[in-house]
């Protein structure tokens, strides 16, 4: 996982002997910008790992002489691009709110629904009661997958017909919910073709009158420098304040995560790591280092 990167940055602490000038930086930034490209690094985020690395020089806060400090500067610059989140068991038991509200986004295949029964699974498992809801009521068999996953996780599914407004679906199913005890909704929606502007707006009135707690982006790793575009267009309509990275063990680049971390400036709160409903990994700016520079 997330070989290039690593060799990137492992080149940038051995090519470091002495003390380090601007144009050392500027220098290896020119070598390494297509294996940045090729890592799926956007050009903005390499530009703020360069502009980040000259002002130390500049500063002189740092001077290089031992490949330690290298090492934590380069940590702290990456950290710098994520933000620290609790999951969502911890975000729920602060909130007062019952029914919790949530609603997961995302383009077709990125693998919200896998997700939505991951969550709910991880949820069960501490006893906080999950009702999912097939606010998919578009894509054929959207609803008989996600029947599927509740019955073999054992958690309520609640859903109507295809063709169902899915506003009216998700404030039903909130009313069951309150009725019933549940403490979480977890709703699954239709895949969106980002461009697709009356979809947008469909979600937009979704999370409106189902009063949504927490929207979650859930972009798939393997779309690469695309994801940007996505979660952008998501985060303007209908918003969201957490993302989940899904397919992480089936990419390698690991570009696509500081990606969406740096353009949407919100937590990533798991990553996706298989197609198992336990793997679903908390993630942590450390987790990233560790794997970048360890
Ligand atoms: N390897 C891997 N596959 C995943 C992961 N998450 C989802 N998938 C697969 O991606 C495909 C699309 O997932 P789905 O949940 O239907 O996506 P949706 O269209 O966004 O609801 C399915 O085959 C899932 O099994 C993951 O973390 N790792
Ligand atoms: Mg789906």
């Amino acid at each position: 996982m997330f070989d290039k990167l690593k060799k990137i940055f492992s080149d940038f602490i051995s090519s470091v002997t002495g003390k380090i000038s601007e144009n050392d930086v500027e220098n290896f930034f020119k070598e390494k910008e297509i294996d940045f490209i090729e890592a799926d690094v956007s050009i903005d985020v390499i530009e703020y790992f360069k502009q980040k690395l000259i002002n130390e020089v500049k500063n002189t806060k740092f001077n290089g002489t031992k490949n330690e400090t290298l090492k934590e500067l380069l940590a702290r610059t990456i950290t710098e691009i994520f933000q620290e989140t609790e999951t969502l068991p911890e975000i729920f038991s602060k909130a007062s709110k019952r029914p919790f509200v949530t609603v997961f986004l995302g383009i077709n295949g990125t693998g919200k629904t896998t997700t939505v029964a991951k969550v709910a699974y991880l949820l069960k498992k501490l006893k906080i009661r999950p009702l999912m809801v097939a606010a998919d009521t578009y894509r054929t068999g959207a609803i008989e997958q996600l029947v599927e996953h509740g019955s073999k996780i054992r958690v309520e599914v609640y859903s109507k017909k295809y063709g169902a407004d899915p506003a009216a679906l998700s404030r039903e199913a909130y009313e069951y919910a309150q009725a019933n005890g549940y403490d979480i909704l977890l709703i699954d929606t239709a895949g969106r073709m980002q461009t697709n502007e009356s979809l947008l707006n469909e979600l937009a009135k979704l999370v409106s009158v189902v009063r949504s707690d927490l929207n979650i982006f859930i972009g798939d790793a393997l779309t690469g420098y695309d994801m940007i575009n996505q979660a952008t267009t998501f985060l303007s309509k209908p918003g969201f304040s957490y993302s989940i990275v899904t397919k992480v063990d089936a990419e390698v680049k690991g570009g696509s995560i500081l990606n969406l971390a740096f353009y949407t400036k919100k937590p990533i709160m798991y990553l996706g790591t298989g197609q198992n409903y336990d793997d679903l990994i908390h993630f942590t700016p450390s987790w990233v280092v560790e794997r970048l520079l360890g």
